[in-house]
C-alpha cells in the first residue's frame, strides 16, 4: 500500500518539453488542470500528495517519475538519459534527502530513467532504453542487491520507457502492449493485452487497488474493470503531446 506521492507542479516552459509526438505544443492552462484533477485523483486513492513547485530551468520536471526510484527499502537518484533533464534530480534529492530510507545515487557513465523501471514484488525489471544504459542497470542491480532485491533487463524497442508499454497492476497482473505480448522475460504474468488502437493506455498506475487509467480508451478500461479493479479515469492530454503518461506524474511511496 502507498501513503504519499510527490508530484511536481508543471512549469510555463513545459511546452518546450522534449516530444517526439509531433501532435503540437501542450496548452499550459489546461496541463495545470489535469494536473491538479491527477493530484485530487492520487488523494482519492488515499494518498498524501507533496506538490514541489515549477521550475522553469527544467521543461519536462512534471514527469518526476523519471528523477528517483523509490522502493521499500531504499531510494535511487537516477541520471535521466537526456542531458536537459539531469538538473532535475537535485530538487528531488533535496525532498528524499528527509526520507527515512537509505540514499543512493546512479553516477555517470551510468544513465537510468526511473520510467524505465517496473517493479514487482522484490524483483525489478530495467528497459535498455535511449536513456538507460546496461551501466545504469548494473549500478541499480549493485544498489538494490544488499536489500535483498533482484534486477533484470529488457531491451526495447518501439516505446521511450518500459512503462510506456507495460504496467504492473499486482496480483501478478501485467497491462501489455506491442512488443511486450510476446517478451519471453515476461511470461509467467497474467497478462491483460492492451488492443493496438490504445498503445497509449498501456501506461496505467495502480494505487491502492484502484488503478488509474488514460481516458478515452474504453477498451483497456473495460479490460481492467472486468479484472476487478475499480478505475479511475483522467485527461491527461497534455502530458501525452510531451510523451508522458499517467505514471510519470508522481512517485509513490
Ligand atoms: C521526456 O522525453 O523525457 C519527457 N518529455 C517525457 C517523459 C515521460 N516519462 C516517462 O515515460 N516515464
Amino acid at each position: 500500500m502507498f501513503t504519499c506521492a510527490i508530484v511536481k507542479i508543471p512549469c510555463k516552459n513545459m511546452v518546450n518539453g522534449i516530444s517526439h509526438a509531433n501532435t503540437g505544443k501542450p496548452d499550459y492552462a489546461l496541463a495545470v488542470k489535469q494536473h491538479q484533477n491527477y493530484i485530487r485523483a492520487l488523494e482519492t486513492c488515499g494518498l498524501e500528495v507533496v506538490a514541489l513547485d515549477p521550475d522553469d530551468s527544467f521543461p519536462d520536471s512534471t514527469f518526476i517519475e523519471d528523477t528517483c526510484l523509490v522502493t521499500g527499502r531504499c531510494v535511487v537518484i537516477t541520471r535521466p538519459g537526456a542531458v536537459s533533464r539531469r538538473g532535475e534530480t537535485r530538487d528531488v534529492a533535496r525532498v528524499m534527502a528527509g526520507c527515512d530510507r537509505p540514499l543512493a545515487e546512479i553516477q555517470a557513465p551510468g544513465t537510468l530513467d526511473a520510467g524505465d523501471v517496473m517493479m514487482v514484488k522484490d524483483h525489478f525489471y530495467v528497459g535498455l532504453s535511449d536513456r538507460t544504459n546496461a551501466a545504469g542497470a548494473d549500478q541499480l542491480e549493485k544498489i538494490l542487491a544488499p536489500h535483498g532485491y533482484t534486477v533484470s533487463t529488457i531491451r526495447l524497442r518501439s516505446v521511450l520507457h518500459l512503462k510506456t508499454g507495460i504496467s504492473y497492476l499486482e496480483n501478478n497482473c501485467l497491462l501489455a502492449w506491442g512488443e511486450f505480448l510476446t517478451k519471453p522475460e515476461l511470461a509467467g504474468f497474467t497478462v491483460l493485452p492492451v488492443h493496438d488502437t490504445e498503445a497509449y493506455a498501456a501506461n496505467c498506475v495502480w494505487i491502492n487497488d484502484r488503478v488509474l487509467v488514460p481516458e478515452g480508451f474504453a477498451k483497456t478500461r473495460d479490460m481492467i474493470e472486468n479484472k476487478g479493479y475499480e478505475t479511475i479515469a483522467l485527461d491527461v492530454s497534455e502530458f501525452r503531446k510531451l510523451d508522458g503518461g499517467l505514471s510519470c506524474l508522481s512517485l509513490r511511496l
